[in-house]
Parts: structure tokens; C-alpha cells; sequence
């Protein structure tokens, strides 16, 4: 069943829970879902208030389109230190969705692009219809992508990719994505929020503990140099074992309690 959220959010965000799952819906279809400051905002707020009981989050965009990016009726007149503060500000933002309290699932549609993609590009798993494609436009507007690409995309598909979708303006279909990085899923027009939420609901029902060292240590540990990062491996993985819950799980596997891995 699903009930509202009680988080003060703008009008262009609504908020949702499915149980374990927090729902984040992008609700300004007539703009495409453009991204202005007052949606940035929301987004922070709501990945830094969700209640106790939530295990994973659910981010998705109503109508057509995910994200068609950066609201450009904002771009007003800044100054230099005015600009890196409202990079600053989507950073803080997605921040908080990459290394927030629980993973995050985003379901994804036509335009996914400037600031859609760094949006997307800062969830944990990305469900994307057959409709979704990626670009960079942000070259044919004059100005620079500012809501961390130039940190993750590079992690995800590469720095040659990433330099010529911004300098030639290419777009990847959600197909395309598929082979690059950027869709961890591809499914049928349509299909993207079900498979998005059932997914979403799995992630929950691990140990949070798990999740936790998914989330937090395993890209950090993937930055480090070999030696540190097997140092660090190996005290997430005694601290995860050491958690009541994982002793639980271990024994309903090995009472049969619990099912067994299967082929999908
Ligand atoms: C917008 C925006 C927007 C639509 N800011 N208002 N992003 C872009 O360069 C993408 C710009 N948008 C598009 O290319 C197209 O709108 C779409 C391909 C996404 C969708 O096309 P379509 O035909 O379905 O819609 P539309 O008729 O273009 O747009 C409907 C309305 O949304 C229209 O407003 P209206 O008042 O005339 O109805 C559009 O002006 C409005 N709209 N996109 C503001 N982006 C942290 S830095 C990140 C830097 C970036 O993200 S740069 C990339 C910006």
C-alpha cells in the first residue's frame, strides 16, 4: 500500500512510502522535470529525512521525460562565487543520495539528460525504459555540468565517453547505456517503475550492514591503492560478520531456512 511521506517538500516533488521503500517522484512533467533550486533543495531534504523502518529509496520522474536538467529559466545573471555555490548546492544534494542512509533506485525515462544524468548517475542502480537516452548538452548551452559528472560519470562510462558526449552533443539510447554502464537494467516502456520498486524491495531486505559497507566503504575502497584498500576490506567484512543480523542469516541458511541462490 502506499501512503504519503510527511517531508515538507516544493510542489515539484512528492513523496511517497511502499513499505521499506521511500519513494522520490519528480513531479514537474510540464518542464520535463527541469531541475531549479527549489527541487534541488527537496531532493537534499528528503534523503536526509527519511524515517526509521526505510531500507532503500525509489527515485523517479512523472510524464515522459526523467530529467531534462538544469531549470535554464534559472540561469540568471551569477557572479563566480554565486556559480560555485550553486554547483555546491547540487553537490551537497546528490551527496546525500550517493552516500546517504539507504541505497537508491531510479527509474528512467525519456530525457535523461545534463543534470538528469548527474541525478542518475548518483543512484545506486539505474532502471531504465526503453525510451530513456543520455546526453550532455551542456556544450551547445555555453556553460559546464556542475552536478558532479565530471566525478562519477568518468566512473561509470569513462573520460573519453564523457568528452564526447559534451563536445559532439551525443546521445546513448537506454540500449546503449546498457553496454557503457549507465543502464543497470533495461525494460519495456512502462515497466521501469515496477521493476524499479521490486528491486528496490530486495535491496531493503538485506542486512543494513551490508548495505551500509555497499554504499560507503566499497567506492572508497576502490579508490584506495591495493594494499589499503584489502586493509579496509578486510575490517568492513569482520565488522559486517560480527552484526547479530548476519549471525541470524547464516543460520537459517544453514538450517535451510533460507533460499538458495537461483538462476534468473
Ligand atoms: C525546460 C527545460 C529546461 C524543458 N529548463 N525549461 N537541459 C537541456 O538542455 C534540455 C532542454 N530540454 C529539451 O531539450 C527538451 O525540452 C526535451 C528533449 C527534454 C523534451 O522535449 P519536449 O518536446 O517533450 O518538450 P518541450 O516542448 O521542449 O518543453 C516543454 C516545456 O518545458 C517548455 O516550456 P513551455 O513553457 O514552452 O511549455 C520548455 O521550455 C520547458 N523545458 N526543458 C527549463 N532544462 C548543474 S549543471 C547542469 C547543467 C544542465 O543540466 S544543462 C542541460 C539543460
Amino acid at each position: 500500500m502506499t501512503e504519503r511521506l510527511a517531508i515538507r517538500l516544493p510542489s515539484s516533488l512528492v513523496a511517497e512510502r511502499e513499505g521499506p521503500v521511500a519513494i522520490l517522484r519528480l513531479n514537474r512533467p510540464q518542464k520535463r522535470n527541469a531541475l531549479d533550486d527549489e527541487t534541488i533543495v527537496g531532493i537534499e531534504q528528503f534523503f536526509t529525512s527519511l524515517p526509521g523502518g526505510v531500507g532503500a529509496a525509489l527515485l523517479a520522474g512523472e510524464g515522459e521525460h526523467f530529467s531534462a536538467g538544469l531549470d535554464l529559466s534559472e540561469l540568471e545573471e551569477r557572479d563566480i562565487v554565486q556559480g560555485i555555490a550553486h554547483s555546491n548546492l547540487w553537490h551537497r544534494a546528490f551527496e546525500k543520495i550517493q552516500f546517504g542512509k539507504v541505497p537508491v533506485v531510479a527509474v528512467l525515462q525519456g530525457a535523461v539528460v545534463g543534470g538528469g544524468l548527474e541525478l542518475a548517475a548518483a543512484a545506486h542502480v539505474r532502471v531504465a525504459e526503453r525510451s530513456a537516452y543520455y546526453a550532455l548538452p551542456e556544450g551547445s548551452r555555453g556553460i559546464y555540468v556542475g552536478g558532479g559528472a565530471s566525478v562519477r560519470l568518468p566512473r561509470l562510462i569513462g573520460v573519453a565517453r564523457m568528452v564526447d558526449m559534451m563536445l559532439t552533443g551525443r546521445t546513448y539510447s537506454a540500449e546503449e547505456g546498457q553496454a557503457m554502464g549507465l543502464t543497470t537494467y533495461l525494460v519495456e516502456t512502462a515497466k521501469g517503475f515496477t521493476k524499479g520498486l521490486e528491486l528496490a524491495q530486495r535491496i531493503a531486505g538485506n542486512a543494513p550492514l551490508t548495505n551500509f559497507a555497499v554504499m560507503h566503504a566499497l567506492p572508497r575502497i576502490a579508490e584506495m591503492d591495493p594494499a589499503a584498500g584489502y586493509s579496509v576490506e578486510a575490517l568492513m567484512s569482520a565488522i559486517a560478520q560480527a552484526d547479530p543480523d548476519a549471525k541470524a542469516r547464516l543460520k537459517a541458511f544453514l538450517e535451510k531456512r533460507a533460499p538458495k541462490v537461483t538462476r534468473s
